[in-house]
């Protein structure tokens, strides 16, 4: 058996921070995991050293979901962010060195490939309705069939979503939280006409997206459904937080446009009654917050009886190691739907060396054995943890609200 005889976190902040557990068993095959949690980044890292390692040095790395089952019910404490990242590292990191062991890339022992590629949708955003067009032309002529719009809604100082670098989007700017002001009617007014003036310039070849970032209550995102029914949307993205999966029973009952849920979900019970009531169209878990590659084909499998298809976060504060782990899930998955794909800088793609390319709107993570990806651990050395969070959002009144 391939004895794991060492293990260990590395924290590195090329630009900003990533959390990698890397796993080694006596034979000196080496797996990557993510357990990178935005703003809580040392959280996982100490969970990971001072309370799963210790029990995974002896064990078989082969065991992949004994492995799984071991850290989730031998916690009793079950679920939760800083929880699932942990092991959804172990599990990742264990599946690279399975197939790397086997000479195949991950995708292999998935079942196979399912499709040739996997669709991506960029991220396009502007001050304004003209600019965030303009950026979704952009994208559109680097081959992108699917685009994220997001745009600065008139009044407020700053919107989720909208950045300050043409290229990059990181919103854990600070190294205590940015406080920031919205306006739910003001929002409400600008969307629509976002999207009119997007099929206006754009067409309809291109698939659409909108991310609503947890801000609505369930009336109101049904409301902004059935105005965005005429602009035919790919998807709009977390109406209303879904800690309440049962809400989703109203927007549902408002319109046809459809919903995506779930990138702060971490379990399958988290989107359960989501899925078994078809209340959504596409499910936004992926490999780093919610268990690993063994969980998520799990919440997969369920998603598949009811129509549901996956569409995995992938923004920048998930590692390239989550971004290739979830591109090996994408080919293999019968129900794939898309994936999000937020460039990273050049700093993290040189501490971060992969295998996975884009082309023409549609990424494939290559055909090397394992996850197709490594840390050149002297690069991230030079670059130590740097405190960082993700603004808080306030109503003009004052009061805390959902960021
Ligand atoms: O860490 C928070 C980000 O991952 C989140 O704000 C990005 O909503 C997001 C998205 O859809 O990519
Ligand atoms: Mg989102």
């Amino acid at each position: 058996m391939p004895r794991i005889v060492a293990a260990r976190v590395i924290v590195t902040c090329p630009g900003r921070n990533f959390v990698t557990l890397r796993i080694e068993t006596a034979d000196g095959v080496h797996g990557l995991g993510d357990a990178t949690l935005n703003g809580r980044e040392l959280a996982v890292a100490s969970y990971l050293s001072d309370h799963l390692i210790p029990c995974l040095i002896g064990r078989d790395a082969h065991q992949i979901e004994d492995a799984w089952q071991y850290f989730y019910r031998g916690a009793y404490w079950r679920r939760g962010p800083v929880g699932m990242a942990a092991i959804a590292a172990i599990d990742t990191a264990l599946w690279d060195i399975k197939a790397k062991i086997a000479g195949l890339p991950l995708y292999q022992l998935l079942g196979g490939a399912s499709r040739t590629e996997v669709m991506v949708y960029g991220h396009a955003n502007g001050k304004t309705i003209e600019e965030t067009i303009d950026q979704a032309r952009s994208y559109i002529e680097q081959g992108y069939k699917a685009v994220r719009l997001q745009s600065a809604v008139p009044g407020l100082s700053s919107t989720y979503g909208v950045s300050k670098d043409r290229l990059f989007y990181e919103p854990a700017d600070a190294d205590i939280p940015t406080e920031t002001v919205w306006s739910t009617p003001a929002y409400l007014r600008s969307v629509p006409a976002l999207f009119e003036a997007a099929r206006d310039k754009l067409g309809w070849a291109v698939h659409l997206l909108h991310d609503v970032h947890h801000r609505l209550t369930p009336i109101e995102a049904g409301r902004l459904g059935k105005d965005l029914e005429a602009s035919r949307l790919f998807w709009l993205e977390d109406a209303t937080p879904a800690e309440n999966q049962a809400a989703f029973r109203l927007i549902r009952a408002h319109t046809t446009t459809p919903l995506a849920v779930g990138e702060v979900f971490n379990s399958i019970w988290d989107c359960k009654q989501l899925i078994e009531e078809q209340l959504i169209d596409y499910i936004r878990t992926t490999v780093v917050h919610a268990g690993g590659i063994t969980h998520l084909r799990k919440v997969a499998a369920l998603a598949d009886l009811y129509n549901v298809r996956t569409g995995c976060h992938g923004a920048t504060d998930l590692s390239p190691v989550t971004m290739a782990a979830a591109l090996h899930f994408d080919l293999s998955v019968p129900n794939f739907g898309i994936q999000e794909y937020m460039r990273h800088t050049a700093e993290t793609d040189a501490v971060f060396p992969h295998h996975y390319r884009f082309a023409g709107g549609c990424m494939h993570p290559g055909e090397a054995a394992g996850l197709g990806v490594d840390i050149d651990e002297a690069a991230a050395a030079t670059f130590p943890y740097r405190r960082a969070y993700l603004p808080v959002s306030r109503l003009e009144d004052g009061s805390m609200f959902n960021w």
